[in-house]
């Protein structure tokens, strides 16, 4: 069993339910990404259709994902915003569907607090907020239902964030909003976080790798950090010019370098071969901590 964190008891809608640590693993998890989109930039309508979109998850759990984040909004540089019926209506039904059939912790991928709400009801355990908490309401719902939370750094929304990319430096920036939101969500008793520099989000290339390489700052925080490098365009900005479906050595590369700088889990689409990756870098990371 990859968690291992002590489950606890919680008030949840007047009713105890268990919830467990999402994060807490001696090694680093793998988080399948399940698009749920018909826009998403790689995996776009691949899984609109709810029975695909089950299928797909619980291969990703027999490939060896730890975690899957579904998610309804393509979030990808430009983006258009999607009402909260229509994410609704794609994302709770397959939450549902996977939380009854799989015991793999289930993320909710949103920025919107309803949505999060009832997905949680639905059998969710984690929310994650590439918005970074910045809605007081998406606080009261991780607060009031225990649900552990991914809080990433974004600037702007996806429609802005590529126009504002200017930072004094971008790691002491993404660092230092980190730590003030998971602050204060920690304040507001939200009771497992984990932060995310949020690769591709309002940063450019240059500053992408700058955050991989300085990512031991994003770790010293105190908090698991997860880092979502998967077959985003930054990989394919190098001499070599690679399109999407090109990117996987590129994402496996970028998933080392995380890891061996900390990171504590990893959102990848391409389940099997990151976790071939991920099973050397955990005996890497555990030899060199025996000395
Ligand atoms: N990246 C994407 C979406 N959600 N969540 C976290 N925590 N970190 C990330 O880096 C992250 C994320 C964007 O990737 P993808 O889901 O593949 O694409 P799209 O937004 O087009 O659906």
């Amino acid at each position: 069993m990859a968690f291992h964190g002590v489950p606890r008891l919680e008030g949840h809608n007047g009713r105890q339910v268990p919830r467990r640590c999402c994060f807490d693993s001696p090694r680093p998890l793998l988080m399948g990404v399940l698009n749920v989109t018909p826009d998403s930039f790689s995996d776009g309508g691949c899984y609109l259709d709810p029975d695909l979109a089950v299928d797909r998850g619980l291969e990703m759990v027999s490939e060896g994902a730890d975690i899957l984040d579904v998610g309804g909004e393509s979030t990808r540089p430009g983006a258009a915003d999607v009402s909260e019926d229509a994410e609704l209506g794609r994302v709770l039904p397959v939450v549902e569907r996977l939380s009854s059939n799989t015991d793999v912790p289930i993320s909710i991928d949103t920025r919107k607090a309803r949505v999060a709400r009832l997905c949680v009801h639905g059998g969710a355990a984690i929310i994650n907020d590439v918005s970074g908490l910045r809605d007081p309401a998406m606080v009261r719902v991780a607060a009031d239902t225990g649900a552990s939370v991914v809080l990433m750094h974004m600037r702007g929304t996806p429609a802005t964030m590529q126009g504002n990319t200017e930072y004094e430096d971008v790691v002491l920036d993404v660092c230092a909003y980190l730590e003030s939101q998971a602050q204060a969500a920690d304040r507001a008793g939200v009771r497992e976080i984990a932060v995310d520099p949020g690769l591709g989000f309002g940063k450019t290339a240059r500053q992408n790798f700058k955050i991989l390489g300085r990512l031991r700052d994003v770790a010293d925080l105190g908090y698991p950090v997860v880092v979502g490098p998967s077959r985003k365009s930054f990989l394919g900005s190098l001499p070599s010019r690679l399109p999407v479906a090109d990117r996987l050595e590129g994402t496996l590369a970028a998933v080392s370098a995380a890891v061996m700088n900390g990171a504590a889990v990893v959102r990848v689409h391409d389940v099997p071969p990151c976790r071939r990756v991920l099973e050397v870098l955990a005996e890497v990371l555990e030899a060199g901590d025996a000395g």
